[in-house]
């Protein structure tokens, strides 16, 4: 027989009931819930560092503005998402350091390079339009507060993929030097991202749980799909090519089919042998000592603030 607690839980979410903070919830819930809360605040984290690195090079000082409020955005959902994670018994310390020492994952993406200003834009329009497929169907997850935290992130972002695909429909349109860079950043950052959205179905062991209990509504490839099937129009229609020879229509389901993806990639990436791994973590351990004197400040005002108010 189940045990009763757990058929309580299960018929919460099934009456789409959110769980919060304090309630009962199955072991695995919550362990499956950090593990990917914690995995999510680290990508934003590191997800700063392809863009933050071109705000000194900005071509104008429009484009500066928003790339500034874009990463800024970014260190912001990361506090979001590490806060969710604390509702469930994690702690910062121990999540930064899973970070800082290379046992924690973070995505896949943000260990590939941004190489011109136009992977700034290219950015903003896939891997932003990649994340906001992801995250719409994470707004509706059983957990409260990371369902929350979604919503606020999703509208944020909305702002980022306008303004990326604004950027590149511009240089598309542009000279003949502005298009061959819109396309280079396409060539290199299609794969990455249709890899971002996480290994087929049949080779992603955490789905079934994280389906059963409400947490994932779609499979990583129904994502995947819905990604390549907004977006392969828009780029085309841009004038751009997608790196893809394989890529077609397919009348009957309606869908974009797009050819195998390098898998060993990906799995290289993610044990950390892509191109960028070892630089973006040295780029955060650097920032976690370089900001240690805040952290410090941050506590002695605490303490002081809570002696006079005990005073
Ligand atoms: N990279 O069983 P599954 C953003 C791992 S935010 C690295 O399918 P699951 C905003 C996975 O952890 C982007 N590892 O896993 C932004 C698991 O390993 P584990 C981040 C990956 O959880 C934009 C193993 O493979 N978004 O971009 C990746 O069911 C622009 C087996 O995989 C989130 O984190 C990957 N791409 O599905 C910021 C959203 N994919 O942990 C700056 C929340 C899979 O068992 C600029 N997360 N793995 O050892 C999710 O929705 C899910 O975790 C998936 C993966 C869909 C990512």
């Amino acid at each position: 027989r189940l045990d009763p607690r757990l058929e309580a839980f299960e018929a919460r979410i099934a009456r789409g009931e959110k769980i919060e903070p304090g309630d009962w919830m199955p072991d695995e819930y919550r362990r499956q819930l950090i593990r990917m809360i914690s995995q999510h605040a680290h990508s934003e984290y590191v997800g700063m560092l392809p863009e933050g690195e071109w705000i000194t090079r900005a071509p104008s000082l429009r484009r500066k503005m928003i790339l500034m409020a874009k990463v800024q955005d970014e260190a912001g959902h990361g506090q979001y998402l590490y806060h969710a994670a604390e509702t469930l018994g994690a702690t910062r310390e121990d999540m930064m350091d899973a970070l800082l020492s290379g046992r924690a994952k973070y995505s896949s993406i943000f260990n590939y390079p941004s190489l011109t200003w136009a992977d700034v834009g290219m950015i903003g329009w896939l891997v932003d339009g990649a994340a906001i497929k992801n995250q719409t169907m994470l707004a509706g997850c059983s957990y409260g507060p990371y369902s929350r935290a979604m919503v606020r992130i999703c509208s944020e972002e909305t702002f980022h993929h306008k303004q990326g695909k604004e950027m590149i429909l511009t240089y598309a349109a542009g000279t003949p030097a502005q298009r061959r860079m819109a396309q280079d950043a396409l060539n290199r950052w299609w794969w990455p991202s249709l890899m971002m959205l996480g290994p087929h179905d049949q080779d992603s062991p955490n789905t079934a749980v994280l389906s059963r209990w409400g947490i994932k509504l779609k499979s990583n490839d129904e994502v995947r799909q819905e990604f390549i099937n907004e977006h392969v129009p828009e780029l085309l229609e841009a004038g751009l090519s997608i790196p893809d020879p394989d890529l077609r229509f397919d009348e009957a389901s309606g869908n974009w089919i797009h050819g195998p993806i390098n898998w060993d990639e990906f799995w290289a990436v993610v044990k950390g042998n892509g191109p960028m791994n070892r630089a973006r973590l040295e780029a955060r351990r650097f920032a976690h000592e370089d900001g240690a004197w805040v952290r410090e400040a941050l506590a002695a005002y605490g303490a002081r603030s809570q002696a006079q108010a005990a005073d």
